[in-house]
């Protein structure tokens, strides 16, 4: 027992609250008690001193909520749990508390789970973001349709994060400067030795309040300043995969990027004043996508004009400084600003844009490549600034973030930077931090492991394969079935509380929750239900294992057809939960406000993990990786990371169907989706249902506008852009011979088995030691 620990939760709700554990409230108690936890996080921590540091550059980190996380790594959970108990509290009080949704979905989520790998594994890695006012929109459905509401996360207060005025730095846009406040929270490895640091910056105004205006009776200009300022940080853009030109945004990614350059820059001076010789080998920094790549002219503006240093030499430590990670190959979210805007904006910055566009000219006519066929290249080109292209031009490291991904960079979407500079082309496949997605969200498979193997697999995940040698005792996969069947049940609670869902546990749980896009094709899962459904009724389906289809996924509000997607389904579940004969053996659950803490109920309770993005479409996927580490079989295709996923555990072990991209390769061109619809009528029957009236988009044309997409295609896009219909009969055979498997029990979970017992590439861990190793130097 920590006394220190326990005297501090009770002395801070006397300070702050002049309370006692007995009549506290949850938000008293939750300050109360991370205050009390950051304190213990801070006195244990091991002091990384001269050695040089790598900074984790990301405009998302989606935390989700922190105080179980952080009690877990500094070993206070149980502690804190019994300490809670003296006064009769169940820690549960805390699931009341917000998420921290500062990100839309997986790269905001891979930034949380590399910065506590890091952290357990005593990499010295900082995280750099922005502090959201407003995170990720909260959503609910309202007649089937997303509705969405603000984010306000810091209702119960943020005891995590520490304020340090004296650390402001000031940004500079054209026209108006603003402080950027930081705001740093611990970041806790798993025993509590490494602290590490993650920093959010606010923005905020110069001037408070313009007492001139105020007295000439001009009230809304006393605080034009103020507002102009916060509006920078005040809320997280929800479009991810998608861009948009919007200025606000460019604003943020300057304002983020700046500041955290101008922080390691003043440090670095306290040790090496103006030679910047030294930069790289006292910092690393990761760009995460390309939203913080303005950082790379940012740095060069700072040294050649505040520190002058000569252009070329600041291009050089640029080189060795920044490294480059890519998440998408779709052209549509790849950033590129328009020129005007940008020098609108940022004048000072583009100077250099402009001079890195200069320099990579030359280089390119050194080595022959001139005029026109250096388009492809051109950081400046047709009007806009192309973020990608400096972020390959300016880094010495280029990655993508599953094996599949990094290939198709190399062979397809950068293929001609790829000849330029081979050498700097790496993969580093995504992973998770099993201490959250297992340790925490599963305490009682995460017991059982340990009884078996003890606890090893908590900072070394490959332990897991020492599970392997059970795989045939009947004794240790009833258990294991047990376990997966009480998670079950805790879920079909949680949905029931939640959303009003009655979901049987004794069911098959099917499982799809991830961000809502046309490329992860929850449309072709939906038909591939709707074929179910017919084919129950037709009797062409029998013995059909009863199943729960569960969606979870916010789509973009202003992305019109995903949300068209979302109330299909949900009318898809009305019309089956009405229907007696069928409902016995189906339902279909659409949950609302998917978020990390709803991930961490969903997860363990997987049988069937749905995975089924066109092929060369998801660069990764991570939500695969938690759900084989909990113990379900992938139902997938062959793309991103599940690639690797089968790779580990068997195809054997997994459901893996449909086209991959040799096949698309082949078939572009020649694709005639209204052919397959012609031809094969259960295709017909399903995509007719979007059109026929039976089922009821309350007249707003969204279910038509998806049936014309499959057929007829719109804007730039062939018909069936995403080879729903192509790979729907394939997909539908993949899961009703997966459905099948399930009646031998023991057999099926086997499957299950061998998936957890070989997930151990899939840590974060791995893969934040890959980075430390073969990019930083650290
Ligand atoms: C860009 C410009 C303006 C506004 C928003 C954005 C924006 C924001 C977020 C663009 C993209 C994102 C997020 C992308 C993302 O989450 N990608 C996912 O990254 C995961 C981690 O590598 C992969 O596993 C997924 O496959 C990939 O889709």
């Amino acid at each position: 027992m920590n006394t220190t620990f326990q005297n501090d939760v009770i002395k801070c709700l006397e300070l702050d609250a002049g309370k006692t554990l007995e009549n506290a409230t949850t938000k008293e108690l939750y300050n109360a008690v991370s205050k009390a936890a950051v304190a213990q996080a801070y006195r244990g921590a091991d002091k990384f001193t001269g050695k040089k540091r790598a900074a984790y550059l990301s405009a998302e980190f989606l935390i989700g909520r922190m105080i179980y996380s952080n009690l877990l790594n500094l070993g206070l959970l149980d502690e804190t749990k019994a300490l809670l108990a003296t006064a009769g509290i169940d820690i549960n009080v805390f699931e009341d508390i917000e998420d921290d949704a500062l990100g839309n979905g997986g790269l905001g989520r891979l930034a949380a789970c590399f910065i506590d790998s890091a952290a357990t594994q005593n990499i010295p890695l900082d995280g750099y973001g922005i502090r959201y006012k407003y995170g990720l929109f909260k959503q609910y459905f309202e007649n089937g349709f997303q509705k969405e509401k603000a984010d306000d996360w810091q209702s119960y207060g943020d005891p995590w994060s520490i304020r340090r005025d004296d650390e402001t730095v000031l940004v500079k846009f054209s026209g108006q400067t603003v402080k950027a406040v930081p705001y740093d929270m611990p970041v806790i490895g798993f025993g509590g030795k490494t602290v590490n640091n993650l920093r959010l910056w606010q923005a905020e105004p110069v001037n408070e309040f313009d007492f001139d205006q105020f007295n000439r009776n001009n009230r809304a200009a006393s605080i034009a300043e103020k507002n102009d300022a916060e509006v920078i940080s005040s809320v997280l853009y929800p479009n991810d995969e998608t861009y948009e030109g919007k200025m606000l945004r460019l604003k943020q990614q300057y304002f983020f990027s700046s500041a955290s350059l101008q922080d390691m820059i003043r440090k670095y001076k306290a040790k090496h004043g103006s030679d910047f010789s030294e930069f790289a080998k006292e910092y690393a920094i990761q760009l995460n996508d390309t939203h913080p790549v303005v950082s790379i002219p940012e740095f060069l503006r700072i040294l050649v004009e505040e520190e002058k240093v000569e252009l070329k030499d600041a291009v050089a430590y640029a080189k060795d400084t920044f490294a480059y990670t890519n998440h998408t190959i779709m052209p549509e979210a790849l950033e590129k600003w328009d020129i005007n805007l940008f020098m609108d904006v940022i004048p000072t910055v583009y100077t250099y844009v402009v001079a890195l566009d200069k320099m990579l000219q030359e280089d390119l006519e050194v080595k022959g490549i001139k005029g026109e066929a250096t388009n492809i290249y051109r950081i400046l080109c047709d009007n806009k600034v192309h973020m990608a292209r400096i972020a390959i031009y300016a880094t010495h490291s280029i990655n993508g973030v599953a094996q599949i991904h990094s290939d198709i960079l190399k062979t397809t979407a950068l293929k001609e930077w790829y000849k330029l500079y081979p050498e700097r082309f790496n993969n580093k496949t995504n992973g998770i931090t099993q201490r959250r997605w297992l340790a925490l969200a599963n305490q009682e498979l995460a017991a059982f492991i340990t009884g078996k193997i003890g606890e090893g697999w908590i900072t070394d995940l490959f332990e897991l394969k020492k599970m392997e040698q059970f795989a045939d005792d009947i004794d240790t996969l009833n258990a294991f079935a047990d376990i997966k069947h009480q998670k079950k049940v805790e879920l079909a609670e949680y949905m029931q509380k939640m959303d009003g869902f009655t979901v049987n546990p004794d069911f098959i749980f099917d499982i799809q929750v991830k961000r809502l896009h046309e490329y992860k094709r929850q449309l072709l899962n939906a038909f591939s239900i709707l074929d179910i459904y017919y084919g129950i009724k037709e009797g062409r389906i029998k013995n059909f294992q009863p199943t729960a289809f569960i969606f979870g996924a916010k789509a973009a509000p202003g992305y019109y057809r995903a949300k068209g997607i979302i109330k299909f389904i949900n009318e898809i579940g009305k019309m089956i939960a009405a229907d007696p004969e069928v409902s016995k053996y189906l339902s279909v659950s659409f949950v609302s406000n998917y978020n990390v803490s709803y991930a961490e109920k969903l997860t363990p309770a997987a049988d069937v993990s749905e995975q089924i993005s066109t092929a060369g479409t998801e660069a990764s996927g991570t939500g695969n990786m938690k759900f084989m580490l909990n113990g379900a079989v992938t139902l997938g295709t062959f793309d991103g990371a599940n690639v690797e996923i089968v790779e580990q555990a068997g195809e054997e072990n997994n459901y893996i169907f449909g086209a991959r991209v040799e096949d698309l390769e082949e078939i572009a061109g020649k694709y005639n989706s209204r052919k397959l619809y012609n031809d094969n009528s259960r295709i017909r029957k399903v995509l007719d249902t979007l059109v026929n009236g039976t089922l009821d988009d309350g007249g707003t044309g969204m279910f038509r506008d998806l049936y014309n997409s499959l057929l007829d295609g719109a804007h730039w896009h062939q018909p069936d852009h995403y080879y729903i219909l192509l790979d729907l009969i394939p997909y539908c055979d993949a899961k009703l011979k997966c459905n099948a498997d399930y009646a031998d029990r023991q057999a099926f979970t086997k499957k299950c088995y061998l998936n957890m017992a070989n997930s151990g590439k899939f840590s974060s861990d791995r893969t934040i030691k890959e980075y430390a190793e073969e990019i930083w130097g650290v």
